[in-house]
């Protein structure tokens, strides 16, 4: 049998579990504290207390002061010694465990506060920061908010995290999480090999990072009061983000570190490059080739790469300017923050085995930095502000060109973002790279706004799904599944995520988070987050309670749910929403795949625009974009996005003519058949109007109708859906039309894709479109949307 060892420790109460405590919050001299008593802090959020690790399953310790000397048995307490110290003894009066005060404390008091600090003071200065000691000061694993991680440079005090040895015992474990102020100051976790990234601004924290003469470290803030969150090293040598709901109490992981392959140390082995939206994300640096290509080839980079042309200091060398990479790590450095980058040049010239320089500046000195040997662990970043420029030593032969940059003037704030930024890249920027990296590369006038897409880390949304069981499966979206679940905060949402082996699928994802985090409006579905970790790329929505338009309209039950007055309302917030994607928001968007079932219904039965996998940005000047990958969905397609990959917002328009006359009709447009002619529902359609007979089109489900309004509706319908682009309208006046009975419309022209076989009516389209547009849509189907 083993004997129960016990700690003094921190932990979290969640309240709605144990209620109200009446305990106190400070502990006085002459007072002194044993096994079952327990300090509260006023608000009720913190407890410190003592526990044996082994019977404490599901609290999670923030903080435990005796970690490598556990009192082992129940007889210990805590007390202050005769100089004011916060001691904690065993039995035999020994002091296992003390605060170490540097000055007596006369009339001490320890007091729990509410953030979770644990603080020591003079009676006579109590309520004031002057503390004389704080727990804060001596973090276990887990950093709080307002916990301060890194350096008192002056004094060489050092505040860092270290992980437990194993589940149950607390005692320091092999991994730490610090910042090394040894040459730059960067972040490191050990024992897994990882530096780097870390944590990101994202909607619920907020780091902040001084880097001052006396003080460097890390600090970081909640921004949302609802939320409590804490990072911790985790004693598999993780860092894990925890976030609970101040209602629900439950943790769960926002994220975790490392979080993607290039967060592995030297992921490419020594000179390589590692960039995660290349496939394969590892290459050689320039200059240099895989040391065993074979290996290389089987996407094996231990091996790493070397020089294709030794160098062997004569005056033919120069310098490669590589931007954005997170720097080599310092095995082999030299440091100097005294000299400009040109003397910094000069410097690595002159000796022979310096292989890479690169400016040192953090705190907006000028400064050099040398590396001898390898040059192990490089990163590209893909966002322009963050990393830093590395130069590194190659034959003139291998040089496009030399880069003499000394001379540009940089300014003081850009050098400190990127040193800093690029220790703490995380998924969350990630998104914002793939948001920058195609709207940059459209070329077009878009100002950047930060759009903060909380990351969700896999393990969560896995929970939250259930595992992605079947039972979740809601549906499928452009590019994969589609899953219903519970976020911890009790919130329902719907989960797209993208099929495995879908490069296609890979390009729509992005295009898809890219749009909506970028588009806000009432209209569309609103996207909460994303994640991406591994291979997963999963998108994160509100969950929409009503489904979609065809799960009502296209039933001849359901439809009888559906009346008229609620698909006008639908109709014309879709026409809106269409208005804001064509006109209104900042970026003109198309969506390209507009259809009922991507029309989804929220719980008062409003439609919400969704699935903007195929949508395109067009930059101002635009105004029709070819394709050669003719993707959408046949039936709604207009004619010339069809034919010959055409499109503008004009295809959108005829896909919205479609749905109209869709929802109007009850019937799709797809897989129309009439008994007497051949005509797909646009001709069937065309044809009634124009024998004024407009009104036999309208659904039999449809017994609130009113009448004029059904007909202008049609009317608009054929309008959106005429041959020719030029003559459609656009959004602005559809909602015009829709929304003023006594505006008037123009009377349609013939509409494209009637598609009839018979010779009614067949004079104004030629054969061979016909024959085109039947390849057309036979092809799509291909696409299987
Ligand atoms: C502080 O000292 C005063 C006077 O000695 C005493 O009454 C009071 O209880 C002390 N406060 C605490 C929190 O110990
Ligand atoms: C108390 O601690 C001292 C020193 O660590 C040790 O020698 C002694 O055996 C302990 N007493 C008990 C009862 O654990
Ligand atoms: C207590 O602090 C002093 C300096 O203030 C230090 O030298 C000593 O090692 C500390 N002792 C413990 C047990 O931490
Ligand atoms: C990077 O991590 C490795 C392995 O943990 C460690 O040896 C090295 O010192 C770290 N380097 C930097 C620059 O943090
Ligand atoms: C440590 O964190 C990682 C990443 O979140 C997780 O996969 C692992 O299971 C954790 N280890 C333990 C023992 O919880
Ligand atoms: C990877 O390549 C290295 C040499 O570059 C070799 O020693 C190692 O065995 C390879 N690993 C695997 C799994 O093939
Ligand atoms: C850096 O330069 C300043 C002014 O030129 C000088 O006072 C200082 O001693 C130098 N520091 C080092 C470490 O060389
Ligand atoms: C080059 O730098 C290394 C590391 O600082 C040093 O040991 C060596 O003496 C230098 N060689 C020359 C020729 O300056
Ligand atoms: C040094 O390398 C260059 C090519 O980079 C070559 O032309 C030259 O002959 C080499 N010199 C010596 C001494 O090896
Ligand atoms: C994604 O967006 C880009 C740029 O807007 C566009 O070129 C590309 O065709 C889109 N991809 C898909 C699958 O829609
Ligand atoms: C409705 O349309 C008529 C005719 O075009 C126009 O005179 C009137 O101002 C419009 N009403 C509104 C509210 O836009
Ligand atoms: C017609 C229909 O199914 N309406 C439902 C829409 O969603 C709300 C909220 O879940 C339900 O109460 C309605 O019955």
């Amino acid at each position: 049998m083993e004997t129960p060892t016990l700690f003094i420790c921190l932990y979290i109460i969640c309240l709605s579990v144990f209620g109200l405590s009446t305990a106190a919050d400070t502990l006085s001299s002459g007072q002194s504290m044993k096994d079952g008593d327990k300090l509260v802090s006023t608000g009720q959020s913190f407890e410190l207390g003592f526990f044996s690790p082994g019977n404490s399953k599901n609290r999670n310790f923030f903080w435990v002061a005796n970690r490598d000397k556990p009192l082992t048995d129940s007889h210990g307490f805590l007390t202050f010694s005769h100089d004011g110290d916060l001691v904690l003894v065993n039995q035999s009066k020994s002091v296992v465990w003390s605060s170490n005060l540097s000055r007596v404390v006369k009339n001490p008091v320890a007091q729990l506060l509410d953030t979770g600090n644990l603080v020591l003071r003079e009676n006579s200065s109590l309520n004031s920061d002057d503390y004389r000691w704080q727990g804060f000061d001596h973090p276990s694993d887990t950093l709080l908010p307002g916990m301060k991680l890194g350096w008192d440079v002056k004094i060489g005090f050092e505040r860092c995290l270290t992980s437990w040895k194993s589940k149950d015992d607390p005692s320091p474990g092999d991994y730490t999480f610090r910042l090394n102020i040894n040459g730059l100051p960067r972040f490191e976790l050990f024992g897994i090999q990882y530096n780097g990234s870390s944590m990101a601004s994202n909607p619920v924290i907020k780091p902040l990072f001084f880097y001052g003469e006396n003080q460097m470290y890390l600090l970081y803030e909640v921004s949302k009061s609802e939320f409590i969150i804490r990072l911790l090293t985790n004693h598999t040598g993780w860092l894990q983000l925890y976030v609970a709901s101040t209602r629900s109490n439950a943790w769960n992981i926002m994220y975790s570190i490392p979080n993607d392959k290039c967060d592995a140390y030297g992921a490419c082995g020594a000179n390589g490059i590692c960039r995660i939206n290349r496939d394969p994300i590892c290459d050689c640096l320039k200059g240099f080739v895989p040391k065993s290509p074979e290996q290389w080839d089987l996407l094996n980079w231990t091996g790493g790469c070397t020089r294709r042309i030794p160098i062997n200091c004569t005056k033919e060398e120069g310098f490669l300017k590589l931007a954005n990479v997170k720097i080599p790590d310092l095995l082999e450095f030299w440091l100097n923050n005294n000299m400009s980058l040109e003397e910094c040049e000069a410097e690595c010239l002159k000796n022979c085995s310096c292989t890479a320089y690169a400016n040192s500046d953090v705190r907006g000195v000028s400064g050099c930095l040398l590396w001898f040997g390898s040059l192990l662990d490089v990163k590209e970043y893909k966002e322009d502000n963050y990393g830093q420029a590395l130069y590194i030593r190659l034959p003139k032969s291998e040089l496009d060109f030399v880069h003499n940059s000394a001379k540009k003037k940089r300014m003081v704030i850009a050098i400190l973002m990127s040193a800093i930024a690029a220790l703490f890249l995380s998924a969350t920027v990630y998104c914002h790279q793939i948001q920058n990296r195609i709207i940059k590369s459209k070329g077009s006038k878009i100002k950047e706004e930060d759009v903060d897409l909380p990351l969700f880390d896999l393990a969560t949304i896995v929970n939250a799904m259930n595992g992605f069981s079947e039972d979740s499966l809601i549906g499928a979206g452009g590019f994969g599944p589609v899953y219903k679940g519970n976020l911890f905060t009790g919130q329902e949402v719907a989960v797209k995520r993208l099929s495995r082996d879908s490069r296609q699928g890979l390009e729509e994802f992005e295009n898809e988070t890219i749009l909506i985090a970028k588009l806000q409006h009432r209209i569309l579905v609103g996207l909460l987050g994303c994640c991406m970790e591994r291979d997963e790329r999963i998108l994160v929505y509100e969950y929409m309670q009503n489904k979609s338009l065809d799960y009502f309209i296209f039933d001849s039950e359901k439809c009888l749910l559906l009346d008229w007055e609620k698909r006008f309302d639908i109709t014309i917030g879709i026409a809106r929403g269409l208005l804001y994607l064509h006109h209104d928001s900042r970026l003109q968007v198309i969506h390209r795949d507009l259809k009922a079932s991507n029309i989804l219904l929220d719980g008062s039965l409003s439609p919400r625009i969704s699935d903007f996998g195929l949508a395109r940005i067009f930059a101002g000047d635009e105004k029709e974009v070819k394709t050669r990958r003719i993707i959408g969905t046949s039936g709604y397609m207009s004619p010339k996005y069809a034919f010959d990959g055409k499109f503008s917002v004009k295809s959108d328009i005829f896909s919205f003519g479609m749905l109209l006359l869709e929802i109007v009709s009850g019937k799709r447009n797809r897989g129309f058949c009439h008994p007497s002619h051949q005509h797909s529902l646009l001709g069937h359609a065309w044809l009634l109007w124009s024998a004024n007979r407009a009104t036999e089109v309208i659904d039999g489900c449809l017994y609130d109708l009113v009448e004029p309004q059904v007909q202008r509706c049609i009317h608009i319908g054929l309008l959106c859906v005429q041959k020719f682009a030029n003559d459609r309208p656009a959004m602005s006046s559809i909602v015009a039309m829709l929304g003023n009975e006594s505006a008037s419309l123009p009377r349609p022209k013939q509409p494209g894709f009637i598609m009839e076989r018979s010779s009614m009516d067949s004079s104004a389209i030629s054969k061979h479109e016909e024959l085109h547009s039947i390849n057309a849509v036979s092809m799509t189907t291909l696409d299987g949307r």
